[in-house]
Order: structure tokens, then sequence, then C-alpha cells
């Protein structure tokens, strides 16, 4: 009888509530089971480390001597263990670099680790990252370049050959491997087996980027493949480690030219910072960001490290925005990752365990301003305490904008809001706000976008409160969310920024004020007892400048970092290709000033190279100078090779130093470049041969150390 009454009940209900039982319908397009892998993920490396970490180049151009691939303490486990110290999950293995040397012994070429000195020949350093990958509990995915500038046979069928044949060889030796990494960089000059030329090819069609691809399905199923049009995972559009604000997991990439097939390195790369509403794929984001400035270990960039706090505000701006935070990790010549590299790493690592450790809304009472069907146990918000990305809470169809109210029965403190969709139904929700009740009314504290597989909204400062409430603002559909999280990251200080003027002078600024500013200009850390910064001083000669900020009982930001050349107060332009518009003087190049540019842009075609001289009003000794390229994000003018010469007299020159700017248009950074010796001269030259788009060329800054 008992049975019958709970059976009569139960189909009662379901008659007067049909969808109080079924799942609300999916939204557009969903992820594959690899794809929900990887989002899962969420963080990894990749690891450059090749013959580049001894020539000192971000891009070898191929005729590199396998000789000088010595390392004394490889090591693939401390390698995979600063990444893991990191709260990273994965490492993806750098195997070919574009210059083409391989870290395999690899059939397909010669140029392989087995013509090294490491092991005598008998190394594979791709088995030894799999053997650390198995000890450590990480995940193992490969980059091999599709660019390959020593193969006499790029441009050809036959290379296209051979490069799946390597991938062939990885995925079978390796497995399993969790991704696979397609660099957008294709074609232009190589050593080519000898013949140091141009070779371009069709980006579109000249890899046959479908059969490739079925290669990875077929050998490594679990795999997602990234590249610049996924097809699992696309690229950010910009190294600089971030997401946009509003970032969707669905994408439909475009070619630059109308009516062409995007592929690799020919797409609109900037649209995948935002992704598309309602695109054709699903395929979210990674952001690739390195830890120091390059991608390869250089020395002179040991100060560049990113500190922890950057990192974690890379973090929030990646994966907190439902992207994959990929942060490059550099062996140094030695094989490992540097000192300096793993502390950073390290304390990053503690930083998220202390920040997201405990959600300070479990246990709460969450009551929903509508729950699907009246179905609290199938899809009551209390599926958003409980840590699973799956279960979750929903509407019925026509609740498209629902309320949540969360008590928290006590004042908790806090400064993130995680929301999580469960992403096997679509990304649904377009946008939300929240609200705490302060002072006896709500009031907003926070909104979002795109919510989808992980969305953290970082306050600006901390919130105390025992009630909040959630409202979805915008949704085409139901909601189906699967979290909601709040959680406290450790005080903070905020380091200081440095920067110089045109006359000389250093200023030391931080956002709000503090006990005292302390800094060193001879290298070494800050600490309680340096000098204490009051007010702008000169620096002439350059120099580094490093400062932090101190408060209360012992509490002190990271250090900041700043290093100047030569200041440029008395610099003069001696001869410079004619600026086309007013904005673009040629005296820009040189004030100090990175958002002003010198350029000599122009809407008709123009010649090249293209120069600028500057008198710098004395005899100065030279052992580097650098260029920074514009920094609005913009491609045009930038210069990819370069000619710098010397002179004493302003008319006859002496180059001193030629070369490419590899990579800068991903990366435009500064381009610091050591002259072979040190010079002595009152003018220099920098000419540029080439640029990566544009007809003219753009410079944000010249310096010289
Ligand atoms: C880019 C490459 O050209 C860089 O050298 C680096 O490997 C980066 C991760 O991808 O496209």
């Amino acid at each position: 009888m008992k049975k019958f009454t709970g059976i009569a009940l139960l189909l009662l209900a379901a008659g007067l509530n049909g969808f109080g039982q079924t799942a609300p319908k999916p939204y557009g397009v969903l992820p594959t089971q690899g794809q929900l892998n990887w989002q899962e993920t969420g963080m990894y490396c990749i690891i450059h480390y090749g013959v580049d970490t001894y020539t000192n180049k971000e891009w070898g151009f191929g005729d590199e001597d396998p000789k000088i691939f010595n390392p004394s303490q490889f090591s693939a486990l401390q390698i995979v263990a600063a990444a893991k110290a990191g709260g990273f999950k994965g490492v993806v293995v750098v195997a070919k670099h574009h210059d083409g040397f391989c870290i395999w012994p690899t059939k397909t070429t010669e140029h392989n680790i087995t013509k090294s000195p490491y092991k005598n020949g008998k190394g594979d350093m791709l088995k030894e990252y799999r053997e650390a990958c198995d000890k450590l509990g990480m995940k193992l995915g490969v980059y091999c370049s599709p660019w390959d500038r020593n193969n006499p046979n790029y441009g050809t069928a036959e290379y296209v050959k051979t490069y799946r044949a390597q991938l062939k060889e990885l995925y079978t030796n390796y497995g399993p491997l969790f991704i696979s990494w397609h660099d957008g960089a294709n074609g232009g000059d190589g050593y080519y087996g000898g013949k140091r030329e141009v070779r371009k090819i069709d980006r579109s069609t000249y890899y046959g980027w479908d059969t490739t691809w079925a290669i990875t399905r077929k050998l490594q199923p679990n795999a997602v493949l990234f590249g610049d049009v996924g097809p699992d995972v696309r690229w950010v559009g910009n190294e600089e480690g971030h997401a946009g604000e509003t970032c969707w997991a669905t994408y439909t990439p475009h070619a630059p030219d109308e009516g062409k097939t995007p592929a690799n390195g020919y797409v609109k790369d900037y649209e995948g910072t935002e992704g598309t509403r309602n695109g054709k794929y699903w395929m979210p984001a990674e952001c690739d960001v390195s830890l120091r400035p390059g991608w390869f270990y250089h020395k002179t960039q040991d100060e560049g490290v990113k500190s922890p706090y950057t990192l974690l505000d890379l973090y929030y701006k990646s994966v907190g925005r439902g992207a994959a935070l990929d942060l490059g990790l550099s062996p140094d010549q030695r094989g490992i990752i540097n000192e300096i590299d793993v502390k950073s790493l390290t304390e990053f690592g503690n930083l998220l365990k202390q920040t997201f450790a405990v959600n300070l809304a479990k246990g709460a009472t969450l009551t929903a301003s509508n729950v699907r069907g009246g179905n609290k146990a199938k899809f009551g918000p209390q599926f958003l305490v409980d840590d699973n990305r799956y279960s979750y809470w929903a509407t019925d169809d026509k609740v498209t904008t629902p309320t949540l109210t969360i008590d928290l029965h006590s004042p908790k403190t806090f400064n993130v809001i995680r929301l999580r969709e469960n992403i096997k139904l679509g990304q649904r929700i377009e946008a939300v706000a929240v609200d705490a009740y302060l002072n006896g009314k709500w009031e907003q504290i926070g909104e979002a976008t795109s919510i989808g597989g992980n969305r953290l909204i970082r306050l600006t400062q901390n919130i105390t409160a025992s009630k909040l409430r959630l409202r979805v603002t915008a949704s085409p559909v139901a909601i189906a969310l699967s979290d909601f999280g709040i959680y406290k990251e450790p005080v903070h200080l905020t380091a200081p920024k440095v920067s110089r003027n045109k006359k000389g002078e250093v200023s030391i600024i931080t956002e709000a004020p503090v006990s005292a500013i302390r800094y060193t200009l001879d290298g070494h850390e800050p600490t309680s007892s340096s000098p204490v910064y009051t007010k702008p001083f000169v620096l002439n000669e350059g120099g580094v400048v490093k400062a932090r900020s101190f408060e209360g009982k012992g509490q002190q930001s990271e250090s900041a970092y700043a290093s100047f050349g030569y200041a440029k107060t008395d610099w003069k332009v001696l001869d410079a290709t004619a600026p086309n518009e007013d904005w673009g003087r040629a005296e820009n190049a040189f004030d100090e000033n990175t958002g002003s540019l010198y350029s000599t842009l122009k809407k008709e075609s123009a010649q090249f190279p293209q120069q600028i001289s500057v008198d710098l009003g004395k005899e100065q000794k030279i052992k580097a100078f650098g260029y920074l390229p514009r920094q609005d994000k913009q491609a045009d003018g930038i210069v990819d090779s370069y000619v710098f010469y010397i002179s004493n007299d302003g008319k006859t020159w002496e180059k001193v130093a030629s070369g490419e700017f590899s990579n800068i248009k991903s990366n435009p950074i500064e381009q610091p470049v050591a002259l072979k010796q040190e010079v002595s001269a009152r003018y220099f030259k920098f000419e540029a041969t080439h640029v990566i788009a544009g007809n003219g060329i753009t410079v944000a800054e010249l310096s010289v150390y």
C-alpha cells in the first residue's frame, strides 16, 4: 500500500509538471569529451628548450650545429615539478621549434638529439618528460612546429609527409597526450638545407590540415587539437596571457581575405580574444604567455620573470574568463628551470591554493526564485556548492533571468566570486550581476558576461556581508548553473611603479599611500634598510632600479623592476625618413613615452630601407640597443628586420649589428640587441629593412645601453 502511494504521488508530480523531470534542451554547439577534459585541466605550461637556448635567439634560423645542445644538468623531473609547484596540471613540450631541431631521436631527419653531445647521442628528452609526468601525475602534450627552417624540403609535398611522420612518432611513442599544439608561424626565410632563401607557402592549403588532424584523432583520440583555428581549442590572439572580458567558448574563425578559408597563421586572430556568441564551433580559447619576456631562456631576462601576483592577475584574465592558461617555461643552459623562475612559480601556486582553498558559500542557505518544474531534488540550487561541475540548478524553460539569494548566516569577507555553467548543455548565460546586502539595502558589487565553464569576478576591494544575491540578467534560454563560490585572496600590498622622463628623472609611485617605498640601484632586492624614496632622482647613465612598498608590521610588496639606457635628454634627430603625419614625429622615438610613435606610415607603397639617425649629444659607450615596437596592438610599421650603425661624425657609418626580430608580431616586447663588442659613438642609425605590415615604419622607443 505504502509503495503504491509513493508511485502514485510520483506519477502525479510528473503529470503536473512534465519537465520537472527532464533536463533543459542543450543550447547551441557543445563540447566534446576531450574539450570537457581540457576545460577541467585549465592550466598547463609550455616548455621551450632547444638550440635557441644556446644561441640566445627566439627563432633559430635552422643552421644551428647540434653540438651546441649540451645541457649539463637536464632534468625533466625538475622541470615538470616546477610546473606542478605552480599549480599547473600538465606540460606541452616543444619537441621541435621553427629551427627544426628535434629533441627526440626521430627517424625523419638527421637534425636531432642523436647528433648532440647529450648522453653521447643516446638521449631522448620526450621519453624523460613522459616518465617525469607519470611520476608526478601530470599530463603531457606536444608542440611540433609545422614551419621548419632546417628542412631542405620545406615548401614541398615531401616535407608535409615528413611533418606528419614526426607527429606519428610523437603520438605513437609518448602518449597518452592531452593536447597537440600547432603553431601559426609559418614560412619565411631559413637555412633549408643550405639554400638560405625565403619560402612562402599557402597557409590555407599547404599542410592539408584535415588529413594531418585525422592522424591525431586516430592515434591520440583523447588529445585536443590547438591552433589559430582550433579545431578543438583556439588561440586567444595575443601572447600576453589574457582573454577578452567577454569571452565565448564558441567561435567562427574568419580568414583575413573575404571568401577565403581560414587556417593556422591565416585568420583574423584578434577575433579569438572574445570568440563569437553563437559561433559555429565549440572552440574555447587558450591564453599562451611566457613566464619570462621571451619563450626561450635569455640570461638578460632574469629580472623580467613575472611575479606571483602578476601570474595571479593573468590567471583571473585567462582561466577566470573560461579560457586556459598556458604558461611558457624556459629551462636555462643547464637544462633546468632557473631558481628565480621556480621561486615565482612556487609562490604563485601557494597563492592559488590559499585563495581557493575554502568556498565561503559552503553551508549557506540558497533560495532560488525558480526551480525547474519545482523539482528541487533534481534541479535545486544546492548543487551550486557541491564541487561538481555538471550537477546544476536549472529553471523552467520560460524563466531566463532568475534570482538566487545566498544567506551566509554570518558575515564573510571575500573578493572573488566564481560561477560556472554546466557546459554539457552549452554556454547559455550572457550576463549576471551580484549584489551584497550592505547597510540595510542591496548594492551591486560585481557583474560579468559570458559565464561558461568558469568565470571569476575579482572585486577591487574586499566585501564583508552575510547575504548575497545573484541576478541572471541575460540568457536566451533557461539557465543551467553549476557553481557559485566566494573566496578571499591573501592580503596584498601592490608593488610600486617605476618610470623615467626625458630629463632622466626616475619616479616611483604607488596606487595608494604606503608607509615607505624603498629602492636600490645596484640590482639587489630592496629591504627594510634600503634608502627611502622621497622624490624623483636623475639617472643619466641608466641602470637598474628596484623598488618595494613597505607597510606596518614588516609587510612588503613584490619588488618592481625597471632597466634604463642612457637618459635621452640631449638626443636630437639627425636625419629620419619623413613622417607622414604630425603625430608621427621622429622625436617620439626617444621621448620616454611608450604611447607616442615615430611613424612613416603611408597609404601608397613605400621604399625600404627606412631609417632614423640620432645625435646623442656627446660620445657614449654603447653595449646594446633596444627597439620597442608600438604597444597599441596594431601591427602596421612594426620592424622585423634591421641594421644598426654607429658614427662619430654623423656622416660615415659603421654597421655594428643586423638581424631579425623574431616573433615580434605575436610578442611585441622590447627587442634588446647586444653588440658583438662595446663601441664608442656619438651617433647611431636604426635602419628598418622590413616590416610585418603596412607601408612605413613605427617606433615607440629606441634606447641605447
Ligand atoms: C609562437 C612561436 O612563433 C613562438 O616562438 C612560440 O613558440 C609561441 C608559443 O608560439 O607562435
